[in-house]
């Protein structure tokens, strides 16, 4: 097999796999390391058509945000230290505010993988709808729902993302599952920098 085959959900899934072994450990976890994780998601984007590109426009340039920050602030940590000392966290655009946002991303794609996994049948609508309405729509006002639930018509199906993703059925239940599994744990320690200095998590 050639270690040069294009596997974007495996490499999602080992980028995430990599980031909670570092949870498991004592050391922080770096804002590049995270940072570099959370763009390998943006190639799934590709695979939903034009109808989510205002969605990608917003994640991705969130995540450059963090990459661009993570060159002169080594940890998430510091990242909210330095927005607390500034008294920004909440404001648009700061690094603390897109990290939430980023961390939802993720969320929403552990969510709508574990709804993958259950669902019959080859159509996204409802894990994408069941995943959406869980994540990110307690936090979009009415606007954002109408587009997204209107985006949701447009999804390809399941074995059209599979297909683009050059996974099979079996393959892709393995990544799938290997992305929940260590996402978890990632999605967990970034709600637990913001908790623990009593910043909240539900803005
Ligand atoms: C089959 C898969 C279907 C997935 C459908 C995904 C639908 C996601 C729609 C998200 C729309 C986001 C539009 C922009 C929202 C912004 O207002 C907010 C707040 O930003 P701020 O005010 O701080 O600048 N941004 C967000 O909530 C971040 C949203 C990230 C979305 C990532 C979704 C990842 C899904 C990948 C699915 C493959």
């Amino acid at each position: 097999m050639a270690t040069d085959e294009y596997k974007p959900l495996r490499r999602i899934a080992d980028a995430f796999d990599s980031l909670a072994g570092t949870v498991n450990s004592t050391v922080p976890i770096e804002a590049v390391h995270f940072s570099d994780a959370c763009s390998r998601v943006s190639v799934l984007f590709g695979c939903l058509g034009i109808a989510f590109k205002f969605a990608e426009m917003d994640y991705v340039s969130k995540v450059e945000d963090l990459k661009e920050a993570a060159k002169s602030i080594p940890t998430l940590q510091s990242m909210l230290e330095l927005d607390i000392k500034s008294n920004c966290i909440r404001q648009g655009g700061s690094h603390s505010r897109n990290l939430l946002r980023v961390k939802r991303g993720i969320d929403m794609v552990k969510v709508l993988f574990e709804e993958i996994l259950v669902a019959d049948g080859n159509s996204l609508k409802d894990p994408a709808s069941v995943a959406y309405s869980k994540v990110l729509a307690p936090h979009h006002g009415w606007a954002i729902r109408k587009a997204v639930s209107a985006g949701m018509y447009a999804l390809p199906s399941k074995s059209q993302l599979l297909k683009k993703l050059n996974e099979d059925e079996e393959s892709s239940r393995i990544e799938m599952q290997k992305y929940i599994t260590s996402s978890g744990p990632v999605i967990q320690y970034v709600e637990e920098l913001f908790i623990s200095r009593e910043l909240g998590i539900d803005w």
